[in-house]
């Protein structure tokens, strides 16, 4: 496979400053024209990428250049000669219906759909396949009427009139310049609901959201979030939405989670579609964001676009940050100042537990990279939690650093130098760098940048030094950050330290608060950014009597992990004390991780384990102690997840650390039931559903609760879910009952309510997708089960959906099913690899990353790990997507 660089980048030599595109769709073959309007900019030939196509006819101004005046190969279509301006016509033909991919133009349930990012719409047309390629589309689209009643595409629908033969057209044209990611079609039988709002100038625009026939009583909280989202980035961001008409839609098959196609997004249907009696809460959060997200992306993304796919996180990064926000707002709004801060760090705490579960371990893997890369063999295999997630960190550390009023003129900047245009990170940091010297002099963000090209998640290592003669507290931080991934090649540049805010505050042993005053300053405050810019530094408080706790790294200031010894009874103060919401989690999750490590090595060594008495007193407290809101609580009282916990052991042995939280939950079921039992009385929500923060929090405490004491074997836990399951008015507890019935309940009960859960909902898909995850996590679940649910009616390895929810929940959830020891698991996902290669490269390559971390298990396990790796490696065929993951993986 070919290594893509980023330093080769060359740009396009022709300017496309119109395309007319015309489609004869047809499930079996759609038959495209595609017209282009080119201005050549620089010397060479116009090559233009196709995959899959078939090639009917080329004209250039009108004349036909069939017989050898172009060239043609399985990826290109080359056109030399050409003049200064040129009309070029190409016709061709796709085969939608036979498209499994799910890239270019293909079938979902009797509907087209189009997904083109990242190089999708090759599969189109034949076309400069490249973000940086912006131009004018209008489009004409043809389907018979009856079956393809809607026919949607970008911008503004401009005519529609109907055809002899019982088919129809509808022509659209997008006043935008864009480049081919961004285009869509849709054509099919739907339905939609809609609104219409003004814009803040006064404009009347059309929301609409589209979905297959009958789903129609689950757009409604779709469509008002698309509001809110609208109303929020004018508020907070002063942008307003550009064009007369926004559309959703929505696809049973869908590769990602959405795509902001300008005007025309295209979503998968679990974003979607949502009541309270089949969605989540967990669910109705999901669509705000991903709606949010999607949305956010018509300016940070459409209106300014990459340059080139290195820079994804120009727009991924920034639109996460963005949707973060926005939840975080969304979630505040309407509540007294107190619980408004408990909201914004329930959502701190759900962002950098993603985080922390999805992108740590990648950031130490094989397929570690900076969040703009500068190499790839398969662009489809960066859109990584690297680029998002932690893309979404490192923009929020330069709101920290000029806060969030110079970071909205450093963003009013971004738009002022590069509105329609496709630009780089650099170009984002340097509109950034404007604003932030004017408040800095003297100060830039040269150190800063370093995020963007180096790999790894920096370690900073804190030390106290309390001078009791003098009354001082001297802080030392120390960062380092192995080389990961492409680093550790021979001639890669040495690493640099980063600039790292590091937000701290002091507490006295009592749990109060100490004012911090630097050395050289006379304000006292009671939090500090540090600004960590060199390998090590050194701050001096005074007035300090004696030596302190610190709070460190308050509301996760920078995407690092922090080495300080603490001692369990400081943990034990900052979990009751720690006046930083998010510090205080943190200080229980500390503890959380050292008991269950402890208890993994007692396992290991066959010794018995038992709970520290301390650790139950101060997980009681959270549980107790009055002024905490429920969600808070949930999220306090939530031990670390497995994927979390494997990264502080240097070998990870995934049975015992399962069993062993395992044990740990049950004995903090047992220790404080009674505690338990009363929170799950205390927290029931009314019967009218409602997905707000508060009702959520409660749902989300109770149902923990239940886990708790179902995990306990605690008297009385059976029946009460039992009762919870059959009682239940949402989807939330009903599903929270039947996960603690099927994990920890008797396991007839659990395979009765199963087998009812699916009989109640067998006509939801994503209801059905439910079913399928909770079974094939189920810590009683095999190989041999998973296996079986595969020869369900209802599983299809070809709706990504579906596979999901079943083979990747398997091997990325299921610790104990998943690694047994006889490799069985490894097997199972060799197969599955190569059967998902064979139908949809894109999704084989996320299941083939499941393996990525094999050397740092036990070396039983991971021996077998790596001839799995090595099976599918040696598979002839196999695409360059699953090709670049497996290689890495062995490398
Ligand atoms: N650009 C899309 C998104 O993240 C990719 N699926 O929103
Ligand atoms: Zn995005």
């Amino acid at each position: 496979p070919v290594t893509i660089r980023r330093q080769n980048y060359l740009p396009f030599p022709y300017d496309i400053v119109a395309v007319e595109l015309e489609f004869d769709l047809d499930p079996a073959s759609t038959l495209v024209r595609s017209r282009l309007q080119l201005k050549r900019l620089a010397p060479g030939p116009l090559v233009l990428n196709g995959e899959d196509l078939e090639l009917l006819s080329v004209t250039v101004d009108g004349q036909s250049w069939e017989g050898g005046r172009y060239q043609l190969d399985a990826q290109t279509l080359t056109l030399d000669g050409l003049g200064d301006e040129a009309i070029i016509e190409i016709a061709s033909r796709c085969r939608p219906e036979a498209n499994s991919t799910l890239m270019g133009l293909y079938v979902s349930n009797g509907v087209f759909f189009t997904q083109c990012e990242a190089e999708g719409f090759r599969r189109i047309t034949w076309f400069p396949d490249r973000p940086d390629v912006m131009s004018r589309y209008t489009v004409a689209l043809r389907a018979d009427k009856q079956r393809f009643p809607q026919l949607l595409s970008n911008g503004n629908l401009i005519a529609q009139r109907d055809l002899p033969d019982g088919r129809h057209e509808a022509r659209w044209e997008d006043p935008f310049r864009k480049p081919c990611y961004l285009f869509a079609l849709v054509a099919g039988r739907l339905t939609w609901r809609e609104s219409r709002m003004r814009t803040r100038s006064g404009r009347e625009v059309l929301l609409q959201v589209y979905s297959d026939p009958g789903s129609e009583d689950k757009t409604q909280f779709a469509l008002e979030s698309l509001e809110r989202a609208v109303r929020w980035d004018e508020q907070r961001f002063g942008l307003e939405l550009d064009l007369d008409r926004f559309m959703i839609v929505a696809a049973r098959d869908f590769n990602m989670g959405a795509m902001e196609n300008k005007g025309l997004n295209i979503f998968n249907a679990a974003y979607v579609l949502a009541d309270p009696e089949s969605a989540t809460d967990a669910n109705f959060s999901a669509i705000e964001a991903v709606i949010g997200h999607e949305y956010f992306h018509n300016w940070t993304g459409n209106r300014v676009t990459c340059r080139d796919w290195f820079q994804l996180s120009l727009k991924e990064g920034l639109t996460v940050f963005r949707d973060q926000e926005f939840t975080a707002d969304m979630m505040a709004q309407e509540l007294d100042a107190q619980a408004a801060a408990s909201a914004r760090t329930v959502k701190r705490i759900d962002d950098v537990v993603t985080l922390r579960a999805a992108q740590f371990p990648e950031d130490a893997g094989p397929m570690a990279h900076p969040i703009r890369p500068d190499s790839y063999q398969e662009i489809g295999n960066f859109y990584t939690a690297t680029v998002y997630e932690k893309g979404s960190e490192v923009i929020r550390m330069q709101q920290t650093l000029l806060t969030p009023a110079g970071f909205r003129r450093g963003l009013d900047e971004y738009f002022r130098r590069h509105d329609g245009q496709a630009v780089t990170c650099d170009d984002f940091v340097d509109a950034m760098e404007s604003v932030y010297v004017q408040d800095h002099p003297g100060r830039g963000l040269s150190v800063f940048r370093r995020w963007y090209s180096q790999a790894g998640t920096p370690r900073v290592k804190v030390s106290l030094d309390h001078d009791a003669a003098r009354q001082t507290c001297t802080v030392t931080l120390e960062q380092r950050c192995e080389p990961v991934g492409v680093e550790r090649l021979p001639g890669a540049p040495t690493k640099q330290p980063f600039h790292i805010p590091f937000a701290i505050g002091l507490l006295d042993a009592a749990g109060k608060p100490l004012p911090l005053r630097l050395a050289s300053e006379a304000e006292t405050r009671d939090s500090l950014l540090l600004e960590l810019t060199t390998q090590r530094a050194q701050w001096t408080f005074e007035h300090v009597a004696a030596k302190p706790v610190p709070s460190l790294l308050r509301d996760f200031s920078a995407p690092v992990i922090v080495d300080y010894d603490y001692t369990d009874a400081e943990l034990a103060l900052l979990m009751k004390h720690d006046p930083n919401a998010f510090a205080r989690w943190e200080a229980g999750q500390q503890l959380a991780t050292r008991t269950i490590l402890a208890a993994t090595r007692a396992r290991q060594q066959g010794e018995p384990f038992s709970l520290h008495g301390e650790f139950v007193e101060a997980w009681r407290a959270v549980l107790t102690v009055p002024g905490l809101d429920a969600g808070y609580r949930a999220r306090a009282l939530t031990l670390p997840s497995e994927k979390t916990l494997a990264e502080y052991m240097d070998q990870v042995d995934p049975i015992a650390l399962a069993d062993a939280r395992h044990e740990t939950l049950g004995a903090l079921g047992r220790a404080l039931a009674a505690d338990w039992r009363a929170a799950t009385e205390a927290n029931q929500t009314p019967d009218a559903y409602s997905p707000d923060p508060i009702s959520a929090g409660r749902r989300a405490l109770k149902n923990l609760a239940l886990a708790y004491l179902m995990a306990g074997s605690v008297e009385g836990a059976q029946q009460q879910a039992q009762a919870q399951y059959q009682g239940a008015r949402n989807m939330t507890d009903r599903m929270a009952a039947l996960s603690t019935l099927v994990n920890y309940g008797e396991a007839a009960a659990a395979t009765a309510a199963l087998t009812d859960f699916y009989e109640r909902w067998q006509d939801d898909p994503l209801v059905v997708d439910k079913w399928f995850t909770l079974q094939a996590t189920a810590r009683s679940t095999t190989v041999e089960t998973v296996e079986g649910l595969m020869v369900h009616p209802a599983f299809s390895l070809r709706n990504p959906n579906r596979a999901r929810s079943l083979v990747f929940q398997f091997c990325l959830n299921n610790p104990i099913g998943f690694h047994r020891a006889d490799g069985s698991g490894y097997r199972y996902w060799a197969e599955q690899v190569l059967a998902l290669d064979a139908l949809n490269p894109e999704i084989a390559a996320r299941l083939a990353r499941t393996l990525d971390r094999w050397v740092r298990y036990v070396p039983e396990l991971s021996e077998s790990m790596r001839q799995a790796l090595q099976q599918v490696r040696n598979h002839p065929g196999l695409s360059r997507n699953v090709t670049e993951i497996v290689s890495k993986a062995l490398e």
